[in-house]
């Protein structure tokens, strides 16, 4: 009853928006920043619960929206393992956050009733923001929600989203067997310089790379762990953080992905290695300009291919090859050319999910090694208890068996697993392009993408495009998938599908051909068909 009072309490502070119905989505709650004060009070709130369900281990609570522009926010929340929170508590997520205000008291009663919480038990919640200005006002929402549940909580200011789901997992893994690293920022850093420094021994990178940090709060965090790096030449670019309006602004992961163009500031010559991180640093691309200066792109299919191939050569060259099972996991968006190569020359399995992270992670944790990454930049490496334990207790029979092993060893501590991190992934980009002896050239020359095309269609109702088969047919609206299969097999190489956008108002049309002509008319075909 005090925090019932208490919780009302705080929230007759803030005004709901009227006729908004919030969803918890792939990526949380995320909209214009003005609408949120509710929203990151009722995620608040969920966060605390959530702990107490779980014996108090710590939740995670990151403020951010991304890629999206400046004036956007958004509010997720992150599991005690660095995951994704549990499926079953998105709809709890949403039905607090569309409580009126002077009802939230009692679905909170309802939710501890129906989901079983220990009150009595602790509650400890982390959380950390981007840089966007209206940060610091969600931040101070969230304490109120926080204060009012008697939450322990501590605020680790600005951080990457993977920073923050590094941070959970390393609280909740503190002085057992799988502790996973100092839970601090500065433990991030050394974390991850140390196992780069380990992964490069006896090799060098070559020449610089160039990171595009969106404007966001990658910039500033990439400055920092430069400082722990050796051996590796980092030009930031695009790390204004005090322009609020700066923020993925013609540039960053996802401009360069969808717009397939280096940002217009980029000043980089030919052949330069240059990548680019998104608003919250969890995607990367690569990109470069070749001999003709004609743009090429090395997305999140080329980094999965590169990594399960690295990975691969040296389970082989570690002996450790037949005891560990090596998969990739994809999307429908994975260009057909990156699947064809991983199933004809890596040989290795595939699985193909829905699009979001969370259903990525989930079928990577089938494999010993999950290699996955959405072709827009976001993934990691998953390593299984036994790949981990494998990896540390083969007896190497030569120097270069051992090599190998440390190698493995290296990686597991390099590659963030918890989430797709785009500062991690680049120092693994980096350590196997060294490795190789790679420039971004021989790593496109590896597979030739079919030319492909994305096209946003507007429609009255999103809801009736249903999809199955990893979102690659639809099953309703009636006749549409029939469609579509027919005009697709009107092109050579043609592939076509269509999906309900999880983050906006409209459908998404995907089409991929031999040819670029075939794959745009493909596409405005099935656009067609769908609008
Ligand atoms: C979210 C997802 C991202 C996915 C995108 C698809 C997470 C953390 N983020 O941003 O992985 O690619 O949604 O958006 O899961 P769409 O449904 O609008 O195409
Ligand atoms: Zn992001």
């Amino acid at each position: 009853p005090a925090v019932k009072k208490a919780i009302t309490e705080a929230a007759s502070q803030y005004a709901k928006p009227e006729d908004k119905i919030f969803e918890y989505g792939t990526a949380g709650f995320r909209m214009k920043s003005d609408l949120l004060n509710t929203v990151v009070f009722a995620v608040g709130l969920l966060a605390g619960l959530r702990s107490k369900k779980l014996s108090g281990q710590w939740i995670g609570v990151m403020v951010t929206a991304s890629h999206n522009p400046a004036e956007d926010n958004g509010v997720k929340l992150v599991d005690p393992m660095g995951e994704m929170l549990e499926a079953e508590w998105e709809a709890y997520a949403t039905r607090l956050a569309n409580a009126p205000l002077d009802k939230i008291a009692d679905v909170y009663d309802e939710l501890v009733k129906e989901i079983d919480v220990q009150m009595t038990n602790p509650a400890r919640v982390v959380f950390a923001r981007d840089t966007r200005a209206s940060g610091s006002r969600l931040v101070g929402v969230l304490n109120a929600a926080l204060s009012a549940t008697e939450v322990e909580f501590v605020d680790f200011k600005y951080m990457t989203t993977p920073q923050l789901h590094y941070i959970v997992r390393c609280k909740n893994t503190l002085g057992t067997q799988y502790e996973y690293g100092e839970p601090t920022e500065q433990g991030y850093y050394e974390k991850l310089a140390n196992s780069f420094k380990k992964v490069m021994r006896g090799v060098k990178v070559q020449g610089s790379l160039t990171v595009d940090c969106a404007n966001g709060v990658g910039g500033p965090k990439l400055r920092e762990l430069m400082k722990y790096l050796s051996g590796i030449d980092i030009k930031v670019v695009n790390d204004d953080v005090i322009n609020p309006d700066a923020l993925n602004f013609e540039c960053g992961a996802d401009y360069v992905k969808t717009k397939q163009r280096a940002p217009p500031s980029s000043k980089a010559a030919l052949l330069d290695r240059c990548a680019s991180l998104d608003g919250d640093a969890d995607r990367l691309v690569y990109y470069f300009q070749d001999e003709s200066s004609v743009f090429r792109l090395l997305d999140g299919d080329r980094i999965a291919t590169l990594a399960a191939s690295f990975i691969g050569d040296l389970a082989r060259n570690a002996g450790i090859a037949s005891k560990l099972k090596i998969g990739v996991v994809q999307t429908a968006y994975a260009n057909g050319a990156s699947t064809d190569y991983i199933e004809k020359v890596l040989k290795l399995p595939i699985i193909c999910t829905n699009t979001g992270v969370k259903h990525l992670h989930h079928a990577a944790l089938r494999f010993d090694v999950g290699v996955y990454f959405e072709a827009n930049g976001h993934g990691t490496v998953t390593f299984s208890e036994n790949a981990l334990k494998v990896i540390k207790n083969t007896e190497p029979q030569s120097p270069a068996q051992q090599h190998a092993l440390e190698s493995l060893q290296a990686l597991t501590d390099l590659i963030n697993q918890a989430v797709g991190d785009a500062l991690s992934d680049a120092l693994l980009v980096e350590a196997i392009l060294a490795h190789k002896g790679w420039s971004p050239k021989e790593w496109l020359g590896t597979y030739t993408d079919l030319p492909s095309r994305l096209v946003r269609v507007e429609v009255n109702d999103r809801s009736i495009f249903k999809a199955y088969d990893a979102e690659r047919k639809l099953e309703s609206p009636p006749g549409l998938q029939s469609t579509i299969e027919s005009l697709q097999s009107r092109y050579n190489k043609g592939r076509s599908f269509a999906r309900a956008s999880g983050t906006e108002d409209a459908v998404r049309v995907y089409a991929e051909a031999a040819s670029r002509s075939e794959a745009d008319d493909l596409a405005t075909r099935v656009a067609n068909a769908v609008s």
